[in-house]
């Protein structure tokens, strides 16, 4: 028994050294790495530069369509492995609920701040097409500039899909006193939204839609209607009148906590994964102003910034 413990210690402790000194790392299982595409442009292209990273590395992946909000209890119990655009106003609370009931984890925060608001294209306000824009007590009187055919005489909000936030965009009219003059309107896609402002533009008209940075319009000027400040609970779904803006954001990524176990090294690189903003601008405008697919989008991103990603993976 005493031997069997002595060369047991001994063993043990040659193990240690070992791993100490770098002789022993885990290999990454050859199990695909399952990555989720959602709605909107940087999101895929990310996908695919993500997914690329990680095939760099020698390891497999598999890209699934989900949904946005499901998402987190999909990579919760394991379906799907991670989730690298977790926006703070749209998909925090899913993000924590699913955490709340164990099995995802917080894997990082990458370097751009973010901001999902109503807003207006940049001539709205250099046109003075709403004097006092952008401050939201200005809507109140301009409801005929952003009124359109399907509108019912009030301003319209062309929100995004029902599936980013429900009705929390009729809530915040309710809310702000303004659902008297202003309705929502829910875009059918993000290209909806795209394909809106280009045609007020071309008229020269008044619009509203929710818009994101970052995002490829940041080039171009896009301005976001200031609200009242978002505060925890302000919302209707957390227990408030809904009168408040979005908040000033984070941008996270999240994980299937057996990640850093399975494929240790494509965790520690997905660790160490952070965009800015203008990484993430390019990855939309790639496809939303070049056209390309995101696929190829996430290819030729990444062969033009290797100085960006391969310090991710060193
Ligand atoms: C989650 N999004 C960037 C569409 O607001």
């Amino acid at each position: 028994m005493k031997n069997f413990k002595q060369n047991f210690v001994a063993a043990a402790l040659s193990f240690t050294l070992a791993s100490v000194s770098g002789q022993v790392s885990a290999e990454d299982s050859s199990k695909p790495i399952v990555i989720p595409t959602h709605n909107w442009s940087s999101q895929v292209v990310m996908a695919y530069v993500i997914g690329g990273i990680f095939e760099s590395m020698g390891n497999n992946v598999e890209y699934v369509p989900a949904d946005t909000q499901a998402v987190y209890e999909a990579i919760r119990n394991g379906d799907v492995t991670i989730s690298h655009e977790v926006w703070q106003s749209t998909f925090g609370a899913s993000f924590y609920n699913a955490m709340d009931k164990g099995g995802i984890i917080d894997a990082g925060t990458h370097a751009a701040l973010t901001l999902e608001e109503m807003g207006v294209p940049q001539y709205v306000i250099d046109d003075n097409l709403c004097p006092g824009l952008p401050n939201w007590e200005a809507l109140a009187n301009c409801q005929e500039v952003f009124a359109t055919a399907d509108s019912g005489g009030k301003g319209r909000w062309l929100e995004g899909p029902q599936s980013w936030h429900g009705d929390q965009m009729p809530e915040r009219l309710a809310g702000l006193g303004l659902d008297d003059k202003y309705m929502v309107k829910f875009a059918g896609s993000a290209d909806a939204l795209w394909a809106e402002l280009a045609s007020a533009k071309k008229e020269g008209r008044g619009v509203i839609t929710f818009n994101w940075t970052p995002n490829f319009t940041d080039a171009e000027g896009f301005v976001f209607i200031e609200f009242p400040e978002y505060f925890d609970g302000c919302r209707v779904g957390d227990g408030g009148d809904g009168a408040c803006g979005s908040p000033k954001g984070w941008l996270k990524k999240a994980a299937n906590y057996k990640f850093p176990k399975t494929h240790p090294a494509a965790y520690k690189a997905f660790s160490k994964i952070s965009f800015t903003s203008t990484d993430i601008g390019q990855m939309a405008a790639l496809v939303d102003i070049d056209k390309m697919s995101h696929e190829d989008a996430g290819k030729a991103w990444l062969a033009a910034h290797e100085d960006v990603w391969k310090p991710f993976v060193e």
